[in-house]
């Protein structure tokens, strides 16, 4: 019995020995097949007396049963480990990707509309919306610009193809949403309203053929070109800081009259056109139900994609819209 013992440990180091399953298989079939000690030793049973063949039988039995386990044990400890192994090799690091993969966030253009809100909420504004496709009356006739107006021109408007005459179009400015306002609500109104603006414009480095535009609109008792300068300076010195500077240049826009173009100044000393502004125009107000005897205004609409551009140093506004990630993450 002692030798089946060792028979046993034997078998026990042997199969801790093989490193993978043709190794252990080699080692099982040195204790388990058919030349095996312990194969050998059942065909001899025979030759033991036979009282004794029944015990040395099931001891044998035992012993065969002792080392199969000892097999077994091991298979299942060398497959787990090649699992194991093919586990960690085919792996997909999510936790990796996710560092990698930042979040998300509001584009550019996009945050700096809902600052420019802010703002101008602070200053007691609230905000008003149009819609994108308007007719000709809201982009240009209410704003006194009827079809003979060489400013149309200046416009260069999309138009919706509607047929004959050209009567539906991409709005070419937030103005449209003066008109809007004024048709429905009584004075004194203090909006503004940002949106997407179309023009037949190429895209270069100052221009996009669709852009982004906030109009502000006040109409109150006693409104002068001054209120209208000082709101300008209050908004520049809120959105930029006080190092930034705006001047007020003469111009001419057919719904505001006077007109001016204002300009901000850039870090290295020029200006830059942010837009265009004035004393709304009695015919305006006229054409929205308005006594131009009784109430003045101010009006101003600038481009959000120039000031962007400004405000972070951006040599070319196609960056805006290009996405490339690159560039979108840095803000
Ligand atoms: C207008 O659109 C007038 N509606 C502004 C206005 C409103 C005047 C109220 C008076 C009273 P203008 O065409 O100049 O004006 O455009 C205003 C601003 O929009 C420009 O100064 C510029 O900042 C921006 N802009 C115009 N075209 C483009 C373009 N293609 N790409 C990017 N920004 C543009």
């Amino acid at each position: 019995m002692s030798d089946y013992q060792k028979l046993v440990e034997k078998a026990r180091s042997a199969a801790a020995l093989a490193q993978n399953t043709e190794e252990l298989s080699g080692a099982r079939t040195d204790f388990l097949g058919k030349k095996s000690v312990l194969s050998e030793a059942k065909k001899q049973l025979g030759l033991l007396p036979e009282g004794e063949r029944a015990a040395a039988g099931r001891d044998l039995n035992e012993i065969r049963k002792l080392i199969e386990e000892t097999f077994t044990d091991r298979e299942t400890a060398i497959q787990d480990e090649i699992w194991g192994l093919q586990f960690e090799a085919e792996r997909l690091d999510i936790s990796e990707r996710l560092e990698s993969l930042r979040r998300g966030h509001l584009h550019l253009i996009t945050q700096a509309r809902d600052h420019l809100e802010d703002v101008f909420v602070g200053m007691g504004f609230t905000v008003a919306e149009g819609p994108e496709v308007e007719t000709a009356w809201y982009n240009f006739e209410a704003l006194n610009i009827p079809d003979w107006h060489p400013a149309r021109g200046n416009f260069d408007t999309i138009f919706v193809d509607l047929g004959d005459p050209e009567e539906v179009m991409l709005r070419s400015h937030t103005s449209p949403v003066q008109v809007r306002t004024m048709e429905k609500h009584e004075p004194p109104i203090y909006i503004v309203a940002p949106g997407r603006t179309f023009r037949t414009d190429s895209a270069d480095a100052t221009h996009l053929p669709a852009f982004n535009q906030i109009e502000g609109l006040v109409v109150d008792n006693g409104i002068t070109m001054g209120d209208l300068a000082g709101t300008i300076d209050s908004f520049v010195q809120a959105f930029f800081g006080s190092e930034v500077k705006s001047r007020l240049r003469p111009s001419y826009f057919p719904f505001t009259e006077p007109s001016a173009e204002f300009d901000i100044s850039r870090p290295d000393g020029s200006w830059l056109e942010l837009g265009g502004c004035g004393m709304v125009h009695p015919n305006v107000l006229l054409n929205c139900g308005i006594d131009p005897e009784e109430w003045q205004g101010f009006a101003f609409g600038f481009g959000i994609d120039r000031l962007v551009a400004m405000r972070y140093g951006l040599d070319d506004i196609r960056e805006l819209v290009i996405n490339d990630a690159r560039f979108l993450r840095q803000f």
